[in-house]
């Protein structure tokens, strides 16, 4: 009796200190869905878990009176926003109703490619069910990032249709001491062909194109004078750049690719590669109703074909708010490291471009390209022997960009995506540090015409630890031997062996 007193004493103490705390608030802050900031629709994470089944389905969609073919998750295009946190686990069903196959890639997310995970090996036939199971690291940095379908040689329509939605990892402003309180907002661009259409509206106003914002013709936002908003923009075209201003007003760049940097930059115009994103803060100058106009680039050439185009209205009416003051967090740079591996990527193309290449190849799912053990810290030039444009994206990890051109770019942040200019070159760093990282995955342009048409590779993370280094489609003796014989294939491609495994 006077040991279960004593029991209940302590329970009751305890239990009235976690009610004292703080952080008790906390807790039941954290079961209530975060304000919205954007008017797409919404599917977030509740108890650590994003639970979601997106059924894909072909449609038309009506912009401003104009019928369109296009795709979409559960409903006729684009997808809702899914809404997770770092570490949290989203189990997600993808039922595809169309009459091809289709798959899911988790843009920027750092977990792994094996399994149910993040792995584009893994392709949905039409009519078909699969169940992905994607584990937000803890070490996820808060931003914008993006799901889409990444089936090779169908990726371009499917994402140009509207196969992708935002993916928002919760706690960007939160990281940003001064700015835990600032409105956030979510402006997704798209543009989408319309193909064959005699309406004058089309071909005359809309010169073959609808551009979309958040999945409409328009959008209008909001301000306070003097009010500072940060602004995720992320660009889910499925091959050009999304070139934007915002009338009587300039960006300040705090974050990209889902990640704050370390150095706040000011822009009047952004350019946002395909695939990219930019975190923008937006501070309203005097009431007015202010214009946010864009265009997309096309790669190449055809920059001069697109013109700009009102998207939306940024009305500021109100009471002033007061200016805020902030501090952009520190980050890692991995200049400090030290590298144990150089590689060099050569994008070309065939001169119809209807074939894009990596150091002389086109993509094929069967080969592993490049091979690194965990751990590794490597060096990569991609050089753009073309005068088209191309980019650079790799999943699982981010990397920072060492040179521009030769020119050393200082430090500001990682990027999962980033421009190769024409006939010139990027050097990155690459850490192989994170275990969740371990198997095969891939690397290539996200102009996602050129992905599809061959300039994709295959690269495995194999942990030397690991007594099995299979992975989930590389594994069996020719692999093994391959990884024993030559574990940094590229560059070794001189080896007999390597050529007779390559071929093979
Ligand atoms: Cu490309």
């Amino acid at each position: 009796m006077r040991r279960f007193s004593w029991l209940a004493a302590i329970a009751a103490v305890l239990l009235g200190l976690v009610l004292a705390q703080p952080g008790h608030m906390v807790v039941a802050l954290a079961a209530d869905p975060p304000a919205a900031i954007s008017d797409m629709p919404e599917i977030v994470s509740q108890n650590g878990i994003l639970a979601a089944t997106l059924e894909v389905r072909q449609g038309t969609t009506v912009f401003d009176g104009v019928s369109v073919d296009t795709y979409g998750y559960n409903g006729s295009f684009s997808g809702p926003v899914l809404r997770a946190r770092p570490g949290d686990t989203m189990r997600i069903r993808l039922a595809n109703r169309l009459n091809e196959p289709t798959n899911l890639h988790f843009h920027g997310m750092q977990g792994s490619p094996l399994g149910h995970g993040d792995n584009v090996h893994i392709s949905v036939p039409g009519g078909a069910d699969f169940d992905y199971e994607i584990k937000i690291p803890p070490h996820q940095p808060p931003g914008a990032y993006w799901y889409h379908a990444h089936e090779h040689g169908l990726a371009e329509r499917q994402v140009g249709r509207g196969l992708s939605g935002a993916l928002m990892i919760e706690g960007f402003t939160a990281g940003i001491p001064g700015l835990e309180h600032v409105r956030e907002r979510l402006l997704a661009f798209r543009s989408v062909e319309i193909e064959d259409s005699d309406n004058p509206v089309v071909n005359e106003q809309w010169h073959g194109v609808v551009q979309t914002v958040n999945n409409r013709t328009t959008v209008v936002e909001t301000a306070r004078p003097g009010e500072a908003v940060v602004w995720h923009l992320t660009n889910h075209d499925a091959d050009e750049t999304v070139h934007l201003a915002l009338g009587g007003h300039r960006f300040t760049v705090i974050g990209r690719d889902g990640a704050a940097i370390p150095h706040a930059y000011q822009a009047d115009v952004l350019d946002i590669a395909p695939a990219a994103r930019l975190e923008v803060l937006v501070t309203a100058g005097p009431p007015g109703d202010y214009t946010l106009s864009m265009r997309n680039v096309l790669t190449g050439k055809g920059a001069e074909l697109r013109q700009d185009r009102i998207v939306g209205r940024f009305v500021v009416s109100g009471a002033p708010a007061t200016p805020v003051q902030y501090k952009l967090p520190d980050m890692t740079d991995l200049s400090g490291l030290s590298v144990n591996g150089y590689r060099r990527f050569v994008y070309t193309q065939s001169k119809d471009s209807e074939k894009y290449f990596i150091n002389g190849r086109l993509f094929d799912a069967g080969r592993t390209d490049t091979r690194v053990n965990l751990g590794d810290v490597e060096d990569w030039t991609i050089r753009n022997d073309t005068d088209d444009m191309h980019t650079f994206h790799i999943h699982q990890l981010a990397f920072q960009v060492m040179s521009l051109n030769g020119q050393p770019v200082p430090f500001n942040g990682l990027l999962d995506t980033a421009v190769v200019p024409v006939r010139g070159e990027i050097t990155i760093r690459l850490a192989f540090t994170r275990p969740e990282i371990v198997g095969t995955f891939m690397y290539h342009c996200h102009v996602l015409r050129h992905e599809d048409r061959g300039m994709m590779q295959v690269i495995e993370v194999v942990d030397p630890k690991s007594v099995n280094h299979a992975s989930n489609v590389n594994g069996g003796v020719a692999g093994w031997l391959h990884r024993v014989l030559a574990p940094n294939r590229t560059g070794f491609e001189h080896l007999p062996i390597c050529s007779a495994l390559a071929a093979g």
